[in-house]
């Protein structure tokens, strides 16, 4: 299904609201970084998240080394940034 692409006004507003978040892609993706105390909270967390991503059918790109979890959110059907990584991304940092 496809979705609109944040303009960048929208883009600009929306990392207002996600400080820890940063661009990358050329634009088309936001990104952070999380650290936990050790593989056990590393892996609850991303237990949370895939909780989350089902829940909306959006999913993250993720990379995990022990206690280390990075997060890539993009939208492939907007090809770039939409809505729904914000949403995501706020939902994700309502579970830390
Ligand atoms: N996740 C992400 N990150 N972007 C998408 O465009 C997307 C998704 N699309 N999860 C969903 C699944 C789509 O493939 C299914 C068919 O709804």
């Amino acid at each position: 299904m496809s979705v609109a692409k944040l303009t960048q006004e929208e883009c600009s507003a929306a990392l207002a609201q996600l400080p820890s978040w940063t661009l990358t892609r050329e634009g088309s993706a936001i990104f952070r970084k999380f650290e936990f105390g050790d593989f056990v909270e590393a892996f609850a967390f991303m237990t949370g998240v895939a909780m989350l991503a089902e829940k909306a059918d959006h999913h993250p790109e993720w990379f995990n080394v022990y206690n280390r979890v990075e997060i890539t959110l993009t939208t492939h059907d907007a090809d770039g940034l939409s809505q729904r990584d914000i949403a995501m991304a706020k939902a994700i940092e309502a579970l830390i």
